[in-house]
């Protein structure tokens, strides 16, 4: 016999914190150790261990194809070196699965890059909607000075592989260039 879940709503917040959320998780420098290309700003920055983003979510389901996961992140404003604050970035772990991001607040980047090393670069602020394709692995990161938060929907068999993008980074990076956003290549590639 089918057991049915039960429906239900969350009350989102603009600031990222959904109420009774099921799960928070924290993600401060100490959590990304390599990933930012200015090693030494990194160490500097490592001393008072920085927050760099928060995870809300709204619904973890297990890994069941149908069903979908919900979950706010809030990138906090800040850089290291030139680079802003980001997020760690991940292929899915079935990686043709593909994920709906919509903007609550702030304002952002959408950095995403195919297996074979194609890239591409979205602005993000609050009511964007963005679809992120099949293949694509996907990195948000906060160009403003405000927090920046987006809602995702996800496949909740999607899962992450964040080792491909730990060793290898994104073939693009998103730094602060006369006092505004710019996309460069990465010069670690
Ligand atoms: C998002 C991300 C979230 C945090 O919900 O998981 O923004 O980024 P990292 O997972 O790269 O640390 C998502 O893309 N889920 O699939
Ligand atoms: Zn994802």
């Amino acid at each position: 016999m089918t057991s049915y879940i039960q429906p239900f709503t969350n009350m989102v917040r603009p600031d990222g914190v959904i109420e009774n959320a099921q799960t928070v998780q924290q993600r401060r420098l100490s959590d990304m150790r390599g990933f930012y290309a200015d090693a030494v700003a990194e160490e500097a920055a490592a001393a008072s261990d920085p927050m760099i983003y928060e995870v809300y979510y709204a619904y973890v389901p297990e890994a069941v194809p149908g069903e979908l996961g919900i979950c706010t992140t809030t990138i906090y404003p800040g850089k290291i070196g030139a680079e802003y604050y980001m997020t760690k970035g991940h292929f899915h772990g079935k990686i043709d699965r593909a994920e709906l991001y919509f903007g609550l607040s702030g304002s952002g980047m959408l950095v995403m890059e195919t297996p074979d090393g194609q890239t591409n670069a979205q602005p993000m602020g609050k009511g964007t909607s963005a679809y992120v394709p099949p293949y694509w692995a996907h990195r948000t990161v906060n160009v403003g000075s405000e927090p920046f938060v987006f809602l995702a929907c996800f496949p909740a068999d999607a899962g992450y592989d964040y080792g491909t993008i730990a060793e290898r980074g994104f073939g693009i990076l998103v730094v602060e260039r006369d006092g505004g956003p710019q996309v460069i290549a990465n010069p670690r590639r």
